[in-house]
């Protein structure tokens, strides 16, 4: 699997991306392991706000700790690399403070589950207008390979010697639980799906999340582009992202692991709801 990213194809891959007409997002090149997960849902989130014509000043990235945390430093726009698990708080600031900005969150599944799992349910219940990307790769990139909230069962780590122990927490699942008005997942290896729906995320209006299934190539030999490629298969056609039930059997099951936008609804933001009530404090 590895031959896949070989020094070559890191190249190659760099040389399509200077023609791909995203140059205006890109700052410094990524200093992740080659193939890494994380390159795809970068540069898809680059292609996204190049399709959406977001402009970098209009744009805060706002990101946790972790391999994951680093997407500030690879992107032009605003950044803000917060505490570890705090990002979607400090984001939620941002974002009241000035709603006219795109606020997009980056976040590990040990930064968002994990340490910052507190904070996820409450903005996708208030419905905050902010696009959380979740990227999951089922182990603690940065700290060389622990066992993560989102790790299964038996997995052998540096922290799990004998195999994990804990039942793995599925974030699609939870957004869909805490109240999050559009849901989706994607796999980085398939890096054109990923800006589409991260696109479609970006437009909705309100808490929208993409749990991006992203392989850590170094410190997780048991979850692969491989084992992941086995067990993913799209949303069926006819499925209709418009019920919640549906969406959670469906986001539930491990064969296939599903891929594509479960739920998408349409009700006032934060901000909306923000705004009728200064509005109403004012009248008196
Ligand atoms: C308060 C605090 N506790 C622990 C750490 C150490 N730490 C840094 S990153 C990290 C885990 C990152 O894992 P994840 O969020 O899954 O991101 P990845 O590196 O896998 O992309 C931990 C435990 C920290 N920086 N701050
Ligand atoms: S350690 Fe894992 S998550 Fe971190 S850059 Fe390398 S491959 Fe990516
Ligand atoms: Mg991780």
């Amino acid at each position: 699997m590895r031959n896949a990213y070989s020094k070559r194809s890191v190249i190659d891959g760099i040389n399509s991306a200077k023609t791909s007409g995203t140059q205006v997002w890109r700052d410094n090149l990524p200093t992740w392991c080659p193939g890494c997960g994380h390159f795809a849902a970068l540069h898809g989130l680059y292609e996204s706000l190049n399709i959406l014509k977001v402009s970098p000043k209009d744009t805060v990235l706002v990101s946790g700790i972790g391999c994951s945390g680093r997407f500030p430093f690879f992107s032009k726009g605003f950044g803000l690399h917060a505490l570890h698990g705090r990002a979607i708080p400090v984001a939620t600031g941002v974002k009241i403070a000035n709603p006219e900005l795109c606020v997009v969150v980056v976040g590990g599944d040990g930064d968002g589950v994990g340490i910052g799992g507190g904070h996820f349910p409450h903005a996708a219940r208030n419905n905050l207008d902010l696009t959380y990307i979740l990227l999951d790769n089922s182990i603690y990139g940065l700290t060389k390979g622990q066992i993560s909230p989102t790790s299964p069962v038996g997995m052998v780590s540096a922290t799990s010697p004998y195999g994990n122990i804990a039942h793995p927490l599925n974030p699609t699942t939870l957004a869909l639980a805490y109240g999050a008005t559009f849901v989706a997942r994607v796999f980085s290896r398939e890096r054109q799906f990923v800006s589409e729906i991260v696109t479609q995320a970006i437009r909705h209006q309100g808490f929208s999340m993409v749990h991006v299934l992203s392989p850590c190539v170094e410190f997780n030999k048991q979850i692969t582009y491989t084992s992941w490629q086995e067990t993913v298969a799209r949303l069926p056609d006819d499925y209709h992202p418009d019920d919640r039930n549906d969406a959670m059997k469906l986001a539930e099951s491990k064969h296939p692991i599903h891929l594509g936008v479960f739920f998408e609804s349409n009700i006032p933001t934060f901000e909306e709801e923000m705004k009728r009530i200064q509005q109403k404090a004012r009248q008196g």
